[in-house]
């Protein structure tokens, strides 16, 4: 049986696992060193950018699908029925699932690996939660840099659940392949209140708990609001329509429509150059997102005792110096930034 990860500071310090090499550990498929490193990416261990550095070059080959939707939808539900299926057609899965739970209710991760634990003896799905809470450097960074690691260790198709709050969606939307928004009936007018961003992200729409009454009338309510955009927006064929598909996840229904409607989005996808485009964003949102985490660690911690940081932020308040020329200074004084 697979063993439970360690976790800890110590496991992941520099001296430590890196010169252990995880990251070619990882490349020869050990669950354990993948474990491991997301550890380190959680912890923001310093050293953890070697190891992906190295691993960077393997990955690009797993497609990277986000399942979003508000609390209690079914996301952790549906997933599990939705790895059965993936597995049924040969596929390897690793999940991520991010949970923003406040350090006091840290039961919602436990609730998303038991409805999972189906999968717990399988080696081929590699199933990972994380809190966001205490993470400096956002949800796309480490979550991003999870990815990596599992890509590396092979997945053929990575899931990454994150609650859905109006920005979760457009933040799981710039760091996948394919967005996948996750509704249920009774849970108030959701689509009233869907935003015009969000629709412009969803590639495939799930009703989930279809068992339930008003199921049909959310799916029909969808469809209109996914018809009057492509009106609106005079969209042509060359363009994706979202898909909205019911299923019931606890009864193990529309599954299969839902494997289909993702891997028909990725021949879409595929066919007409989206994929590249959408994952050049990605390297760009990545690299973007790498520089200014950099930086801001960099300039942190060179001035956090400074006193000079200390004499501009008196000035700042009393007005003697506006923030903007502030900052030009203090980054005046970090030119040429050098990083490791
Ligand atoms: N009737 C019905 N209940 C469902 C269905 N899918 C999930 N549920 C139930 O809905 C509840 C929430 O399911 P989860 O899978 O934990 O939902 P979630 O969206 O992952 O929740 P969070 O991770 O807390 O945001 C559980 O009690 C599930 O058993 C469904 O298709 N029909
Ligand atoms: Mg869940």
């Amino acid at each position: 049986m697979r063993k439970k990860a360690n976790k800890g500071f110590n496991e992941c310090l520099p001296g430590k696992d890196m010169s252990m090499g995880l990251a070619k550990k990882i490349l020869e498929g050990d669950i354990q060193a993948a474990a491991r490193l997301l550890n380190c990416i959680e912890d923001e261990v310093q050293g953890t950018n070697e190891e992906l550095k190295e691993l960077y070059p393997y990955t690009g080959k797993a497609y990277v699908v986000g399942l979003t939707g508000s609390a209690g939808v079914g996301k952790s539900t549906l997933i599990n029925v939705f790895i059965k299926d993936l597995r049924k057609k040969g596929l390897t899965v690793g999940v991520i699932v991010i949970d923003p739970t406040s350090p006091f209710t840290g039961g919602a991760i436990l609730g998303d690996r038991l409805r999972m634990q189906g999968h717990s003896l399988d080696q081929e799905v590699f199933i990972r939660s994380v809190a966001t809470r205490g993470w400096k450097g956002g949800l796309s960074k480490a979550t991003i840099g999870m990815i990596h690691v599992m890509d590396a260790l092979g997945k053929d198709i990575i899931l990454v659940e994150t609650v859905g709050t109006g920005q979760g969606e457009i933040e799981v939307s710039k760091i996948s392949d394919a967005c996948v928004i996750i509704l249920s009936p009774g849970a108030g007018d959701e689509v009233q209140m869907m935003k015009a961003g969000i629709l412009e992200v969803a590639d495939i729409f799930v009703v989930n708990k279809a068992d339930k009454e008003g199921a049909a009338e959310v799916k029909l309510k969808l469809e209109g609001m996914i018809y009057s955009r492509s009106l609106a927006a005079s969209s042509t064929l060359s363009e994706w329509k979202p898909k909205v598909i019911l299923t019931n996840a606890l009864g193990d229904k529309g599954i299969e429509e839902l494997t289909e409607s993702v891997f028909e989005h990725r021949n879409f996808l595929t066919a007409t150059g989206e994929l590249e485009k959408r994952r050049q964003e990605r390297a760009r949102t990545e690299l973007m997102d790498t520089i200014k985490n950099s930086v801001e660690k960099h300039i942190y911690q060179a001035t956090s005792k400074d006193a000079y940081l200390e004499e501009l932020v008196n000035k700042v308040a009393s007005r003697e110096v506006d923030p903007y020329t502030a900052a030009s200074k203090i980054l005046r004084t970090f030119t040429p930034i050098v990083m490791n």
